[in-house]
């Protein structure tokens, strides 16, 4: 194969001038950033088109299986940096736009994110197609091609204000768009019998379209396709009405349609029946379903050979209607039995639950998937039939249909032949608690697969210092072989490594100082600790924790101004559902604390808060590269993972963190000594809400917090509405469901810790550098492989 990927910096620059005249219609005097970002990327993009070729070719050419992951969300972020990152092309892009006189960082900063998810899932799922697209794992991402990603975030007087996010107004370089690849989707209508067959009769339809986007792997040595379907109405008008002048009413089917991929829905933990949201689901695994067996069919395979080709894996249980859909696909419209097309769909399906929290778990009302899919609604009724009749052993509280709702988790879990978690905890939390009668039934079914992160993006992307010197420390490689990182180990007894390790992060503590200042307008000490939480804002997550304990070191700090303090930055970041209330006075309040304190001028520079606004995957890649601290303080048995914190961690920040997720493993690879664990275990937790006054007793033993809640309650920092935190803090007093004030005093003696550690560089520095060195086993490419090993059974092609 010729040298596709190894451009020289004249002839990528060549490449890029030639898109800049022909694609974008400028010349290089008058171009944008805009224009020079779009003919960089499409300059990149044709580079990825071969391998692209070559990997389906060879997929096709040696019959092999394919996976295939299925998710509402993929959380992608920034495309081009990452593209020139496996393409082996940063530096030769750079070097190519310095020589236009172009700056390459302004150029992959104008870029918008691709926010098509919420949060972790979302994140994991952009994480595991780069990581198939690096290990040679054959597969396609199934997703929406949302019009509007999440919202976007702005405060006003310190309150969240949500915006659209609008990310397609601007040309997407990255897609193709797939006219030919288009299938009917229908809704609603009835089901008829014709010859003993159940026949459905949609109501209404609306056709998917295809946009591909390719992943490329790292080194350019495969690539897998992105798909992402876009509703467009099946007629474009209602013709008859249109001819009557009634033109409104006309153009309802594209109304229709268009609404279905519209927009991401933005809760990530409370699920509501909504119909819309039930659609997309559909919307989402229908069209998938539908192009899997085409492609196996259009093979020349049978359909009963499905599993030996096809492995479909559900990202949670939103596309669990795939069970049924393709039963459906194989009894409906091919003709199969359904004792035949029941085996083959669970041996070809997998679920991976994302949460154990219960207002989270999907369950549709049966009224309302009977309205909106009601030969599914039946199919479903039959497999839950069908398990009963297998497994008469089964208690009668537990099922598929119950109460007049079905529980998607159990229908995914019936219907897969593979049921992960993605902690060790987590998957021992769900044999336990979620799952303990499904367990019993089909022993082995539950498996774990601890979640990873992708370290081109999150280690070699993200943070260039770090890589650097990691490479002139142990050589190339690590990027793909994770493991390799331990070479590091012996290097942190040396003062000079730890030297240039502390060196590389003050070097991105610099960089997010200056960015806090040009657009936070706050000035912070880049050598104070930068202390860092961001993820979704939800209780259980417990921010409050966190800035209760910076008031009490606001507070202590005031009383006693001699002391000796190490400096801190408070960092802030995340989004709450825009229903979800006591997540958005959480944020208003952090703002509120916020301005008090970074004002007191008897504090200055050893105490600032800074919450920047609208967090997203290119704000965390530069907060995360510049953290110290790293705050995983979920109420014990809540968070299911986390990703987010293994991200820290690779990047030597050091967590303070609750044993929940995988917080319990990322403690075992790093060594307890260089943890800084606090807090409730999950079993402790369940006791001690036994104790309906398990909060008040907690306040009561601590004066600090009394303190606290005393000073929010009196107004201290709302002082123009002194009532505002009053629920907030009457809450705290009478309830406090996730613990934080049981939580607080053990919260309080780990910070106090984490300050010992840091006044002692020497100690700081080789506990940072021992957590990047022994992160490894937290690369996606790991996870990837037990999915392939454990799950798929299927192997790289590379
Ligand atoms: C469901 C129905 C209707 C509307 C929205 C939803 C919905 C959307 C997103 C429900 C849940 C989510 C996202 C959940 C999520 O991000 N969970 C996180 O998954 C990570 C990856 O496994 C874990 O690391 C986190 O612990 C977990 O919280």
């Amino acid at each position: 194969m010729k040298d596709i990927t190894a451009p020289t910096v004249e002839a990528l620059r060549d490449d890029i001038l030639r898109h800049l005249t022909y694609t974008m219609g400028k010349d290089a005097d008058h171009a944008s950033v805009y224009d020079w970002r779009m003919a960089l990327s499409f300059a990149l993009r044709d580079r990825i088109v071969e391998p692209w070729f070559a990997a389906t070719r060879q997929t096709w050419d040696q019959g092999r299986k394919r996976v295939y992951y299925l998710s509402m969300e993929f959380l992608i972020g920034r495309v081009l940096e990452d593209a020139a990152i496996n393409l082996g092309l940063r530096a030769t892009c750079r070097d190519a736009m310095t020589s236009l006189g172009v700056d390459f960082r302004a150029v992959v900063e104008d870029e918008p994110d691709a926010a098509l998810g919420n949060g972790g899932l979302g994140r994991l799922a952009a994480c595991y197609m780069e990581s198939m697209a690096s290990l040679g794992c054959a597969g396609y991402g199934y997703g929406i091609r949302y019009e509007h990603g999440l919202f976007r975030q702005r405060f006003e007087g310190g309150r969240q204000v949500e915006t659209p996010e609008d990310w397609l107004k601007q040309r997407h370089p990255w897609e193709f768009e797939r006219p030919e690849a288009a299938y009917e989707i229908g809704f609603k209508g009835t089901v008829e019998k014709r010859d003993g067959k159940s026949v459905w009769v949609p109501g209404e339809t609306v056709m998917a379209e295809a946009f591909d986007m390719p992943v490329i792997g790292w080194k350019g040595k495969w690539a897998n396709t992105l798909r992402l379907w876009s509703a467009t109405p099946t007629t474009l008008f209602d013709l008859a009405r249109f001819n009557h002048g009634d033109y409104a009413a006309a153009a309802e089917p594209e109304a229709l349609a268009r609404t279905l991929s519209r927009v991401l829905y933005p809760d990530d933990t409370t699920y509501q029946g909504k119909e819309l949201r039930l659609k997309q689901e559909y919307f989402l695994t229908a069209a998938a379903l539908h192009d899997i067996i085409r492609r196996h069919v259009s093979g020349g395979y049978a359909l009963k050979d499905l599993p030996d080709h096809v492995a479909i894996q559900m990202n949670d249980t939103h596309p669990a209607i795939a069970g049924p859909e393709l039963v459906r696909i194989l009894v409906d419209l091919n003709g199969m039995s359904f004792e035949d097309a029941i085996e083959i769909t669970v041996k070809c399906l997998g679920y991976t639950n994302h949460t154990l929290l219960p207002e989270a778990l999907e369950r549709w009302a049966t009224y309302l998937m009977g309205s909106v899919l009601p030969r599914h609604m039946q199919i479903i009724e039959q497999i839950d039939a069908w398990h009963l009749k297998n497994n008469p052993a089964r208690p009668h509280y537990v099922g598929v249909v119950k109460h007049h709702e079905v529980r998607m988790g159990e229908l995914a879990f019936v219907t897969a032949h593979k049921v992960n978690g993605v902690s060790a905890l987590h998957s021992e939390l769900i044999k336990q608690n979620l799952f303990p009668e499904l367990d019993k039934l089909h022993p082995g079914r539950i498996i774990n697969q601890t979640n990873g992160v992708t370290p081109r993006r999150w280690l070699r992307m993200a943070n260039p210092a770090l890589s650097r010197l990691i490479t002139e420390t142990i050589g190339t490689g690590w990027e793909a072989d994770l493991d390799r990182l331990r070479d590091l180990e012996p290097h942190v007894d040396d003062p000079g490594f730890r030297t240039d390790f502390a060196a590389a992060k003050r070097q991105n503590k610099d960089a997010l100082a200056n960015w806090f200042l040009e657009t936070q307008g706050v000035k912070v000490d880049p050598a104070a600790i930068f202390d860092v939480q961001v993820k979704r804002i939800h209780e259980y997550k417990r921010q409050l924790l966190n800035i209760l304990q910076t008031i009490a070191e606001w507070h202590e700090m005031r009383n006693n101004p001699q002391a000796d303090y190490q400096p801190r930055v408070k960092i802030f970041g995340g989004k709450a559902a825009p229903g979800y209330h006591t997540a958005k006075e959480i944020i208003r309040l952090i703002n509120d604390v916020a301005s008090v304190v970074n004002a007191d001028p008897l504090t200055g520079d050893r105490l600032k808060i800074v919450y920047p606004a609208n967090y997203n995957v290119s704000m965390a890649e530069r907060l995360i590269p510049a953290a110290d601290l790293s705050e995983q303080i979920s109420t014990a048995g809540k968070e299911a993972s986390g990703t987010g914190n293994m991200k820290f961690a690779l990047n030597g920040a050091l967590t303070i963190g609750t044993l929940d997720g995988a917080n319990v493993e990322i403690r075992q690879e790093v060594g307890a000594e260089n943890f800084f664990l606090f807090g409730l275990t999950a079993p402790e937790v369940m006791e001690r809400r036994k104790d309906p006054e398990h909060a008040r007793h907690a306040i009561l033993a601590s004066q600090p917090l009394q303190d606290v809640l005393q000073m929010i309650a009196e107004g201290r920092f709302s002082p123009e509405e002194p009532e505002r935190y009053h629920g907030l803090v009457h809450n705290m007093w009478h309830s406090d469901y996730f613990l934080v004030a049981s939580d607080f005093e053990a919260y309080r003696s780990a910070q106090a810790q984490v300050d010992r550690a840091f006044a002692d560089p020497d100690r700081w520095w080789r506990m940072a550098a021992l957590n990047t060195a022994r992160m490894g086993f937290f690369s996606s490419d790991r996870a990837i492989r037990g999915y392939m090993a454990e799950i798929w059974e299927t192997e790289s092609a590379l």
